[in-house]
């Protein structure tokens, strides 16, 4: 495949012309020639503020990247995506994420179901069920009250609800606390199996396919430890002490979970956007129902913004196609997300996934190479660590990686000072990386602190910093779960539209098989079964480990 194929696009055409100027563009330059530039290059939308402008573009690049998503035919496609139409062709699946968080009138007829009836009873079954374990009315096998939530899932039966609980610890319920198990590696569940008792603990068995390995190996070794160590008979500690949430019902029955200890979710539902599903269980068992129903209006909010707000006005879509502008035209090949708050520490990884799995692929939904640079690699920290480790390359590296920067205008601390200190920080790494330091800065600094010329010849290199590097600012007024619920539908938004320019099917991950696959024959040699054919490496490294074991 050749990444620089032409596809026949006169937007794409056009963009690529321009973009031969514009990369000579200095940020600097844009803002001194337009005052407006903060007003023109800034909006709000469900609670979200997003500024563009230190952007590399300009009113041209925008009408060229808005021509692109309509040449796209953008607007149909998410209309079909919301009416249910089977846009996951690949599995044959409608995507209905949107609808678990749209009021019932408003979730669209499937032919074999009716969406917002099924949605708004797993809801209510949710809402009964968390009700009861956060008043102290569900009790564990001996008659104490549950005081800890293991959720076991992975992937997107895990990375949600972890991000989202702990996003919105201040809004938790102050007995119940949360943990999250999903590696197969037994130290993640031993941590937290050290820190609990079997008669106030709940497991939640979070799994779409109830089949994933890690997923099933954590559920059976929980409930295993559970028997040993609860004094409950099977059938009492596991009425009691755990609960599933899957598709499954008969693997959730064969495992020894009870129909009406197991909470539904559809096909149509994919892992990494479920969070709004009964995968959430965890986040209404934390945040009880009211707060769980306000991040879901959070989240519709965005949605109903992104359906009805046209597209120069859309604040998914301006994100999108700053991504595409930076990654297709100016050819940028990874994208950081700085978090300035705290509580969002899971977010990056959240968004890691939701991004790299959906559009991290390099064949057409037609199933032809695509012609162009799909999803650049993700990865972020919070500030303002970030700033104390790897910030040094996002300023004088060779590559030039956007970023988002994220904060919250407002804490949920009244420690005095820090929000400013966070805030201050958050907006002057924005303005250095896109302004940078010239040599007449530099040398009237060197020169004040008394060096002579040969002195300020030698550092002068190491001080500059060129600038005219990217980012957007993405404020909310608090981290609230409304504002929660409408940031992560921002981004889920903003990969949909990046899979329509790219040609992908964003909702399937055929790419993670290979690995399982490959997991499943190694492991069974790695506990005395018949070698198989492998590579020099693969097997020496197979035989190194059945050598070295205990
Ligand atoms: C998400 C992926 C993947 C999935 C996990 C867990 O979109 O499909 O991350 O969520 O593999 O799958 P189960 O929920 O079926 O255990």
């Amino acid at each position: 495949m050749n990444i620089a194929d032409i596809p026949a696009s006169p937007a794409h055409h056009a963009l690529q012309a321009h973009a031969q100027s514009a990369r000579n563009w200095h940020m600097r330059d844009l803002f001194a020639a337009d005052p407006d530039r903060f007003s023109r290059m800034s909006l709000e939308a469900a609670g979200i503020f997003l500024d563009y402008s230190k952007n590399r573009l300009d009113a041209h690049t925008l009408q060229l990247l808005f021509a692109l998503a309509r040449e796209k035919n953008l607007a149909a496609r998410r209309d079909a995506m919301f009416a249910g139409a089977p846009i996951n062709n690949t599995e044959g699946r409608a995507v209905l994420h949107t609808a678990l968080r749209a009021p019932r009138e408003l979730a669209p007829q499937l032919a074999q179901q009716d969406v917002g009836a099924d949605v708004h009873s797993v809801l209510t079954r949710m809402r009964r069920f968390s009700d009861q374990v956060r008043s102290g009315q569900w009790r564990g096998y001996d008659g104490r009250i549950i005081t800890d939530v293991v959720n076991i899932g992975i992937g997107g039966s895990d990375l949600g609800p972890k991000m989202a609980a702990h996003a919105l610890r201040s809004y938790s319920h102050p007995r119940l606390k949360m943990h999250f198990v999903s590696n197969v590696d037994g130290h993640d569940l031993d941590a937290v199996l050290q820190q609990i008792e079997p008669a106030t603990s709940l497991f939640i068995v979070a799994s779409k396919t109830f089949t994933t390995i890690e997923t099933m190996m954590n559920a059976r070794s929980a409930r295993a430890w559970l028997l040993a160590h609860g004094g409950a008979d099977a059938e009492a500690g596991l009425a009691k002490h755990f609960v599933a949430v899957s598709t499954n019902l008969a693997a959730v029955t064969e495992f020894g979970i009870a129909p009406e200890n197991m909470f539904p979710f559809w096909d149509w539902v994919g892992g990494r956007y479920s969070l709004w599903s009964a995968i959430g269980l965890p986040l209404m068992l934390a945040l009880g129902h009211g707060y769980f129903g306000d991040l879901l209006a959070g989240a519709h909010a965005m949605d109903r913004h992104f359906c009805e707000a046209e597209l120069e006005q859309n604040l998914p879509v301006i994100l999108a196609m700053c991504g595409v502008w930076n990654r297709n035209y100016l050819g940028f090949g990874a994208h950081s997300i700085a978090c300035y708050h705290q509580d969002l520490a899971h977010f990056p990884a959240y968004l890691q996934q939701l991004e790299m799995e959906s559009n991290g692929k390099s064949v057409r939904s037609n199933g032809q190479p695509v012609q162009q640079a799909t999803c650049p690699l993700i990865w972020g920290e919070r500030g303002t660590n970030g700033q104390h480790a790897y910030f040094q390359l996002l300023h004088q590296g060779t590559d030039i990686i956007p970023l988002d920067f994220i904060a919250a205008l407002n804490a949920s601390h009244d420690l005095p000072g820090h929000q400013d200190a966070l805030l201050a920080n958050c907006f002057a790494q924005a303005e250095a990386l896109m302004r940078g330091k010239q040599e007449d800065e530099v040398r009237a600094e060197l020169r004040q602190a008394g060096m002579n010329e040969t002195q300020q010849a030698q550092l002068l290199p190491h001080k500059l910093f060129a600038g005219n590097r990217p980012s957007n600012m993405i404020l909310l007024e608090m981290l609230t779960p409304h504002a929660l619920g409408a940031l992560i539908a921002l981004y889920e938004h903003k990969t949909f539209v990046q899979g329509v320019i790219w040609d992908l099917n964003s909702f399937d991950q055929w790419g993670v098989e290979l690995g399982k696959a490959l997991a499943a024959t190694i492991q069974r040699e790695l506990a005395g079964g018949a070698a198989a054919a492998h590579d020099s490496s693969t097997a020496g490294l197979i035989a190194r480990a059945r050598q070295a074991r205990f």
